[in-house]
């Protein structure tokens, strides 16, 4: 089993309820287990265009490699819409391998850790969150890179009702659109 982080986006249609759905079907698949989920937050678009992005961060332990566990990203990707008309274009959801394990891979299309990912609040804000003392392979303390994003934009998302029980029952799934297999 590793430990591997994820970093989700979503800036084209119900972004937000994409968002909730995507963790339910990662959720869902016998080779992984999610951990811990960031809140959701808004965020202004970097390096990018079209309307605010809803960013959440996951914490997976999983049993598939990361060539498998990238493939299964796509294809999750691919089962809620995403298209690839230009690059950095406004996107129904992206998923990205943050860390995996301690691992280090730098292949043409896979870099891990991902090389932005200090660079920007959308990730490191809600991957702190989620694991305040993380240490970055080769970076060091996440939380040394805090102050360099500190003018990006970035604002958590309330959840609609602060009541228990019915927060629990909101993330349950039931509101995902379908089985994702
Ligand atoms: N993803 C990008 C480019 N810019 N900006 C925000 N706020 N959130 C994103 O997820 C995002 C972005 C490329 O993947
Ligand atoms: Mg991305
Ligand atoms: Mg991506």
């Amino acid at each position: 089993m590793t430990v591997a982080y994820l970093g989700l986006g979503a800036n084209l249609g119900d972004a937000r309820q994409t968002l909730k759905d995507a963790v339910v079907c990662l959720a869902q698949q016998h080779t992984i287990s999610v951990l811990a989920k960031s809140s959701f937050y808004r965020t202004a678009p970097i390096d990018a265009g079209g309307d605010d992005y809803f960013n959440c961060v996951v914490k997976l332990d999983t049993t598939s490699p990361v060539r498998h566990l990238l493939a299964l990203c796509h294809k999750i990707e691919h089962h809620f819409g995403r298209e690839r008309p230009f690059r950095n274009a406004p996107r129904t959801l992206d998923l990205d391998i943050l860390l995996y394990g301690e691992q280090s891979i730098e292949e043409p299309d896979l870099i891990v850790p991902h090389p932005r990912l200090v660079e920007r609040a959308f990730v490191l804000v809600p991957l702190l969150e989620i694991e305040p003392a993380l240490i970055i392979p080769q970076r060091g303390r996440a939380d040394a890179f805090l102050a360099s994003v500190a003018q990006q934009r970035i604002e958590k998302v309330k959840s609609p009702c602060q009541c228990p029980m019915l927060s629990a029952l909101a993330d349950t799934g039931d509101t995902a659109k379908g089985t994702c297999s």
